[in-house]
């Protein structure tokens, strides 16, 4: 008798295993759709290498291809032959829009972003005496950056037990990264691009799709989301945004790296914010790193340190997209009319206090 069940058994084990055998399957098949959703860009550059290697498989690249697309919504129709601003620029001569209010639709975008499921990180230094900025920043990064997305915020600090625990809305994390303190406040700044430029590496490209990447001594006080995010870009500086090239603090002697003729330039950026997708931040910060070091060789330094690289960098590898500066303001230059929005504004610092 009990072996007759036994036997019964025995004969239900491989229908067993094989259900086990689909379920791990479809795990895995579920697991890997849903973290390898966000890189259309690399599935169909790891689908180019099979077609380069005379594409063994039976896979075309167009198959990969995902249908990315908006729900029914309704919102003003874009008029041909009235343009939302008069007053400011829109548009780069190579076809970079500049971002000011009244010129996007924030719902199409968000609704474009989310599809994508866009993972955002936001860097920031707080070394020595800065770290007094940080809880300012983040409190009003949460109430004001990216909201409604997935982000992530990168605070290099030498301090990392002054970082305060604070208590983050859903979707949005922080990540504390020790760093070394330079003496020279040059290169606390400089050294910006080296730190960035070795975690987008090691860490940031595993974990998020674009980086904003900015000063700490700032807070937010208006929206700042999807729309400035881009390949790659920088944003105007506040005061310069409406000055001549030649009038521009570029490096001008010819011996630094950073050197820009006086007659090249299409715009001064602000060296506290800048961004893009990950491999283009690497790009970027690696050309300024090693400009940088070039440099330091040859016992230079550029006029404004890492900004006067970002600006060299810019002359000759236009970003894709550029921020007015209602993303950059500081209010020791008033409030001038074209300025709709003050959306990221520079807090006050009492110089001995926070320097020394
Ligand atoms: C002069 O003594 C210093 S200290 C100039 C910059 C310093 C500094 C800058 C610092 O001691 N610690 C620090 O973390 N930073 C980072 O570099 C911080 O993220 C800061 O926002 C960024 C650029 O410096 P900054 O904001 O003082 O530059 P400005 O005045 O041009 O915005
Ligand atoms: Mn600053």
């Amino acid at each position: 008798m009990y072996l007759e069940r036994y036997d019964k058994r025995w004969r239900k084990k491989p229908f067993f295993l094989l259900i086990c055998l689909l379920l791990i399957l479809l795990c895995s098949l579920i697991w890997y759709t849903l973290k390898h959703k966000r890189w259309d860009a690399s599935m169909a550059f790891l689908c180019d290498m099979q077609v380069g290697r005379k594409n063994f498989t039976n896979t075309n690249q167009v198959d990969l291809l995902r249908d990315v697309f908006l729900q029914r919504m309704q919102y003003e129709q874009p008029q041909t032959m009235k343009p939302p601003r008069m007053d400011v620029l829109m548009i780069t001569p190579w076809f970079a829009p500049i971002v000011w209010n009244g010129t996007y639709n924030i719902d199409i975008l968000n609704a474009q972003f989310h599809q994508r499921n866009a993972h955002i990180g936001l860097t920031v230094f707080a070394v020595k005496k800065y770290t007094m900025f940080v809880q300012t920043f983040i409190d009003s990064a949460e109430q004001f950056f990216m909201v409604g997305h997935k982000v992530t915020y990168y605070v290099f600090t030498d301090r990392v037990s002054d970082i305060p625990a604070l208590t983050l809305r859903d979707g949005r994390k922080l990540v504390t990264l020790e760093v070394p303190s330079y003496q020279r406040w040059q290169d606390v700044s400089m050294r910006r691009m080296e730190m960035i430029r070795d975690q987008s590496r090691q860490k940031f490209i595993h974990e998020v799709d674009y980086l904003v990447c900015v000063d700490v001594d700032m807070k937010f006080t208006d929206d700042v989301g999807v729309e400035i995010l881009s390949d790659v870009f920088g944003t105007l500086h506040p005061g310069f945004y409406g000055t001549a090239r030649q009038h521009f603090t570029y490096e001008r002697r010819p011996e630094s790296t950073a050197y820009i003729p006086s007659d090249e330039g299409d715009f001064y950026y602000a060296g506290g914010y800048f961004g893009g997708t990950v491999e283009e931040v690497y790009k970027l910060t690696s050309y300024c790193h090693d400009a940088i070091i070039k440099d330091k060789e040859n016992h230079l330094e550029a006029r404004w340190q890492d900004e006067s690289y970002l600006n060299k960098y810019f002359v000759y590898h236009k970003p894709t997209k550029i921020l007015s500066p209602e993303y950059l303001w500081d209010n020791n230059y008033g409030v001038p009319g074209v300025l709709k929005r003050r959306r990221f504004v520079a807090v006050p610092k009492n110089h001995n206090a926070v320097r020394n």
